[in-house]
């Protein structure tokens, strides 16, 4: 099947009519494979005009999140030139675990439609309802120590408010490690895996969910989703997840080149700039323990340095905080 070649055809000329004799030259096909192909493509979602003299005309693409339109017009050099697509997974993360333990190349992207046990940290679930949402997990393979696997984290948050900053204009903020809130109200997940070897990082699987046009009914009462918030500030469409999950790859390809170019310090101010916990009194809580404290920085391996009553500075790498003020 080239469909991908045909839709090429159809998109390189938009809104005008290609003629049969142009698609059987440029796509490649004979005359009689063109109807076929015309119908499996409208039976995927593509909105195809027929006209008997003209040819055909491609009037709207599906916001189904497939590997060509995804790919369409990106414009990275390692991420997502390889995408895989699936419509309903357990976990996107598991899938690109274990591809990146066969050697699959940095930079491929794993992509869902739905997930029927999508992870959150700690064994906690990631609510994965079909249609609205944007699951996808990416191999990387940085060059960095298992111990600054948070920078990785940190830069994804970065890219995800970014990129739904400039596709929606909404102002998506970050919380300390993973999670990116609208209106106070989680729209995103960040998963951090890896494969640690001796005292370097075999690979980093980075896992992100973000509810696009998921409605409320379908999300934990944590939970939002752009649309959601949207509608709140008056604007009731629905966003193009194909268009955003682009914009995000870019964004993501964007922070880690500048990660790999000028290390981290460029990356943690502009964490800082979309965060409002520097200052704030915070409550922690760690696998092992739970205390109190304000919040005073970010250090330079992305570990959240909090003040203690008698003014001694802790450190701490991973776990949750909530915000007292
Ligand atoms: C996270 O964990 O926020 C990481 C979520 C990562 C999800 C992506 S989707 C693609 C990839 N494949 C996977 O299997 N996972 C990754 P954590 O900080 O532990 O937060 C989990 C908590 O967020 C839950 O306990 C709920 O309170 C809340 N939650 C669950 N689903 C949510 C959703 N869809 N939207 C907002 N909040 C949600």
């Amino acid at each position: 099947m080239h469909d991908e070649k045909i839709l090429k055809v159809l998109r390189d000329r938009p809104g005008e009519y290609v003629s049969s004799d142009e698609l059987c030259k440029d796509a490649d096909i004979s005359r009689a494979a063109i109807w076929k192909r015309m119908e499996s493509l409208r039976e995927e979602g593509y909105e195809i005009e027929a006209s008997p003299h003209l040819g055909y005309r491609l009037v709207a693409s599906p916001d189904s999140l497939i590997p060509d339109e995804i790919k369409w017009k990106l414009d990275t050099r390692i991420l997502g030139k390889e995408v895989i697509a699936y419509k309903k997974v357990d976990s996107t993360n598991d899938v690109a675990y274990s591809l990146a333990e066969k050697g699959m190349k940095e930079g491929l992207v794993i992509i869902a439609e739905e997930q029927a046990a999508g992870k959150g940290r700690l064994g906690r679930k990631w609510a994965s309802p079909p249609k609205g949402g944007i699951y996808m997990s990416c191999i990387l393979r940085p060059d960095i120590m298992p111990n600054e696997i948070s920078r990785i984290t940190l830069l994804a948050a970065v890219a995800v408010a970014k990129a739904i900053r400039e596709f929606s204009g909404l102002s998506a903020m970050i919380k300390w490690p993973n999670d990116i809130l609208i209106n106070g109200k989680k729209v995103c997940g960040i998963l951090t895996e890896m494969k640690a070897e001796a005292d370097a990082v075999g690979f980093i699987i980075l896992g992100i969910g973000i509810n696009v046009n998921t409605s409320r009914a379908d999300l934990p009462k944590v939970g939002t989703s752009l649309k959601e918030e949207m509608s709140r500030s008056g604007r009731g469409e629905k966003l193009s997840r194909v268009g955003l999950a682009r914009k995000l790859i870019e964004s993501l390809e964007h922070e880690y080149a500048s990660l790999k170019k000028r290390g981290f310090g460029p990356i943690i101010e502009e964490w800082k700039s979309f965060s409002d916990i520097i200052g704030s009194r915070v409550k922690v809580m760690t696998h092992s323990r739970t205390f109190e404290g304000q919040a005073h920085d970010i250090d330079q391996d992305g570990s959240l340095v909090v003040r203690r009553e008698r003014g001694q500075m802790e450190k701490v790498s991973s776990g949750d905080v909530v915000i007292m003020e």
